[in-house]
């Protein structure tokens, strides 16, 4: 990063930076070494110690690690995208609502059973009727969020929303692949989703987003004042819906408190309108909380209607599981500030965000004040306020849709100037290229919020990159906020389209290099496995049934443990591959020439795929993962017999 030489307290920080960012480098190394990210030596800080001491700069040299993972939604491309920060290199890529041609994510019968089992019955039946092969083909991921313990993130899972067939998956940190997915009944098209901070996750918290009949099965069509939003509490080690909320207007945003006593939602449309005229047209709308408490109770007592298995309490106004505090016109994003007390919601609509403290919520559902009374600040910060971010330190950092401009300002003041002091609030503005939705800062939605960096997810980039054709990528630009300016320090382009991003320390994320052999993930094939006596990594076996044949083999670069495989055309042909080298990045694949088959298998994995034999004649198989320097000859034969 160039250092501006003009500002004489950057250059003082540069000088200490250096060594620091060198210790950095040494304890990262040595940690490696020591195979174990804690046991480091006397001298040696931690990894979070030295993330702390270290200056902020967005340089990452050949070799060296990133100092925290970004976890970035792709938006209607349907996957989960890893970038190293503050490098912006992109890292990985987690198929869950798309299909995947490199993976095999959506063809292998792992990832198919993971599609498919969490599908309501109708679906499933839909799905079947028609021709999209069982499984969905798309989705659209907007929120990526990571599990909390204790109001910070624990490393555990991934959650995200699929907008487009109203579904929540989860991604195993371990592994860093979806292990769950579930369509949320009675709602329809989740938005905004956040996991419970405190105590743990726990609860996470879907928003249906659009109104629709409950149920939704064609006896009520243009009667849109018998439509309805439902909010949802899924369990994220179950991945099951424990309880839904009916709710007046729509389901915008949501985030949780620092107590584990509310959930706060935007609506943007209290109107319950059904086009866009119709949705602008009250001043003001609202945010919905919930007592979450109260809720829990009225689940154990009966207080809700059971509809598709999932008890479904009434939250509408005038309930007292829920209170709606009114904000000016067409809220967007809905943040909870690291100090445990502020939720800030963006006014999208209106330049303004209004601030609530939560410590005045338990006296607005005894009704001992109005709803408006819970708001502290809201301050006017420009137009289009879609999202906020925090420093931990009491500032604020909201997108400015309209202006292209990141605002930085400061919570007490904002306080101090809607209590009538002569205080202005906003401390600085940047431009940002060009309108940004999401923002977010390192471990921004947390408690240990630290103040580093700053994303500005904006939607268009037209004339920052080379012209790529009429459609572009977003510009994800890197600010540092460490200075008392904030400095745009990298413009990253994305792929269609990242709405929201999370950024976690990387001590806090450890996953795996190998595969657990017997790993829940293929317990299909391993309990098929064992009735066909075979180990699997260690035998090879060709098992028929009738018409159904299964082919066993193991894979140790640069060979597959068959050569060649002979079935009869029409045969139902399941190929179970397991990958038995046991060597960091050492992962093979398995393709069929001709017949669209094709999946990763990664050190000590299995994979599964079925496909019927309906092409005669000889088609080859082969690794399409580079892994030897026989590569090209780790390859066989399946040859099919014409019927
Ligand atoms: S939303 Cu896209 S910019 Cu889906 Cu969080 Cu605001
Ligand atoms: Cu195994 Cu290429």
């Amino acid at each position: 990063m160039a250092i501006k030489k003009d500002n004489p307290e950057n250059e003082q920080l540069e000088e200490v930076g250096r060594s620091r960012r060198q210790l950095l480098g040494s304890s990262v190394k040595l940690a490696a070494l020591a195979g174990f990210a804690g046991l480091t030596g006397a001298g040696v800080m931690t990894p979070k110690a030295a993330i702390a001491a270290s200056k902020n700069s967005a340089h990452v040299g050949p070799g060296d690690l990133d100092e925290y993972y970004g976890f970035w939604s792709s938006g209607q491309a349907g996957e989960l995208r890893i970038l190293g920060m503050p490098s912006m290199r992109e890292l990985m890529r987690v198929p869950v609502f798309n299909r995947c041609s490199a993976s095999g994510w959506g063809d292998t019968n792992e990832s198919r059973k993971i599609l498919r089992d969490g599908l309501l019955p109708e679906t499933k039946e839909f799905l079947d009727s028609g021709n999209r092969g069982g499984v969905w083909l798309n989705g659209d991921l907007h929120h990526p969020h990571m599990s909390f313990t204790d109001g910070t993130y624990d490393g555990r899972y991934l959650f995200m929303n699929d907008k487009a067939n109203t579904r929540v998956a989860r991604v195993r940190c371990d592994v860093m692949k979806c292990d769950k997915i579930i369509e949320i009944p009675n709602a329809s098209d989740i938005h905004g989703l956040r996991p419970q901070k405190y105590p743990r996750t726990g609860y996470v918290f879907a928003n249906g987003e659009h109104r629709v009949p409950l149920p939704n099965d064609g006896s009520i069509l243009d009667e849109p004042e018998k439509y309805h939003a439902i909010f949802s509490a899924i369990d994220g080690d179950e991945m099951e819906v424990k309880w839904q909320v009916m709710v007046d207007g729509n389901l915008d945003n949501c985030d949780a408190d620092y107590q584990g006593l509310y959930a706060f939602s935007t609506c943007y449309n209290s109107e319950e309108a059904i086009n866009a005229g119709g949705m602008m047209s009250n001043e003001r709308d609202w945010a919905v909380v919930f007592d979450i408490k109260a809720i829990e109770k009225a689940v154990k007592t009966g207080d809700f209607k059971r509809i598709k298995g999932v008890p479904v309490i009434d939250g509408r106004k005038g309930s007292k599981y829920t209170r709606y505090i009114p904000v000016p016109n067409s809220p967007h994003g809905c943040n909870t500030a690291p100090d445990g007390k502020h939720v800030v919601f963006n006014g999208k609509l209106s330049p303004t965000v209004t601030v609530i403290d939560v410590r005045r919520l338990p006296d607005l559902f005894k009704d001992k004040i109005k709803p408006r009374d819970t708001v502290v600040a809201e301050p006017e910060l420009g137009l289009g306020p879609l999202h906020t971010a925090f420093d931990g330190k009491g500032n604020a950092f909201t997108t400015l849709f309209l202006d292209s401009q990141a605002v930085k300002w400061n919570i007490q003041k904002a306080i101090d100037a809607y209590n009538g002091k002569k205080v202005n609030p906003i401390l600085e503005k940047i431009d940002v290229h060009y309108q940004p939705g999401h923002n977010h800062t390192s471990m921004g939605e947390t408690k240990d919020a630290d103040g580093k960096w700053l994303v500005s997810l904006n939607k268009f980039s037209k004339d920052r990159f080379i012209n790529v054709g009429p459609l572009k990528p977003e510009n994800e630009q890197l600010i540092d906020i460490t200075g008392k300016k904030m400095k745009v320090v990298h413009d990253g382009p994305t792929y269609a389209e990242p709405h929201d991003v999370i950024i976690v320390r990387n001590d806090i994320v450890n996953p795996d290099s190998l595969w657990t052999k017997g790993d829940p993930m293929w317990a299909e094939a391993s309990a098929q496995a064992k009735k066909d006596g075979v180990e699997l990594g260690v035998d090879s076996k060709i098992v028929r049934e009738g018409k159904k044949v299964r082919i066993y083999m193991w894979s140790i670069a640069p060979n597959f443990s068959m050569e060649k495989f002979t079935v009869k055309q029409g045969d139902e042909v399941t190929v179970y591959v397991s990958n038995s080298d046991a060597i960091d990045d050492l992962t093979h694949g398995f393709t069929v020439a001709n017949y669209g088959v094709a999946m990763e298998v990664g050190p000590q994995q299995t994979s599964s795929i079925t496909f019927t034999a309906d092409r005669p004649g000889v088609h080859w198989f082969y690794c399409q993962w580079f892994c030897h320097a026989l590569h090209m000859e780790m390859r066989g034969r399946m040859m099919v017999e014409p019927a």
